[in-house]
């Protein structure tokens, strides 16, 4: 069995981390799952910004937590949880974890950092954004609607790692109330939020 610590906080984007260990069947040690853990010295020196989630895979420091769950993935093969490296399906997990941390996140990150008090202090933060923001993630929620109105899943037709990392994402949005408009999505959040290990909070 790999040794797996985790850096970790309830629905923090390290619930896609948490999700995929559940779903590989692998025991790990939690640290910090407390709000104090952020930007503490401990975490620094995984995460140099001391942000949520990082990893210790048998010794090794990784962030970003869309790379930590497709490392736990790689650690079980068996369990077919992620495309094989090296495939055509895996340049498609590439592509899809990318739209979703390039094309969708952003734009629902910044509007929680310039409407809620915790990392960015109110004086600092630019309201007028939001409007442009909810604009820019409906753009690229209409694609990925599109495409899963095709099939159930992102890769294979099947569920892998790369719903899990692209299903936190839609989720942060639904939070938004960006995603109940686009039936398909709202369709593939479900079936994920149905899933036995599935970590996302259910929003309405
Ligand atoms: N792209 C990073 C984002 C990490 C991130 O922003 N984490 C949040 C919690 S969900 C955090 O630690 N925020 C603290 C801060 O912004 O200072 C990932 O997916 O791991």
């Amino acid at each position: 069995m790999p040794s797996i610590k985790l850096f970790e906080l309830g629905p923090t984007r390290s619930a896609r981390c948490r999700w995929t260990l559940q779903e590989a069947g692998l025991e790990y040690e939690s640290i910090g799952n407390a709000p104090d853990i952020i930007g503490s010295e401990e975490l620094r020196k995984v995460h140099p910004l001391g942000k949520l989630p990082a990893a210790i895979i048998d010794g090794r420091p990784l962030f970003e937590s869309a790379a930590i769950a497709t490392a736990i993935a790689d650690l079980v093969p068996e369990q077919d949880l992620v495309a094989k490296p090296g495939t055509w399906s895996r340049a498609l997990h590439d592509q899809w974890v990318c739209f979703a941390l390039t094309e969708m996140e952003p734009w629902v990150w910044s509007t929680e950092l310039n409407s809620m008090d915790f990392s960015i202090p109110k004086s600092q933060q630019v309201p007028a954004i939001i409007e442009q923001n909810a604009m820019m993630f409906r753009r690229s929620a209409a694609a990925l609607d599109a495409v899963l109105g095709k099939t159930n899943y992102l890769i294979e037709g099947r569920f892998t790692v790369t719903d899990i990392i692209v299903g936190y994402t839609i989720n942060f949005g639904h939070e938004q109330g960006l995603v109940s408009e686009f039936s398909n999505l709202s369709a593939y959040l479900e079936r994920l939020l149905q899933r036995e290990h599935c970590t996302l909070v259910r929003f309405g």
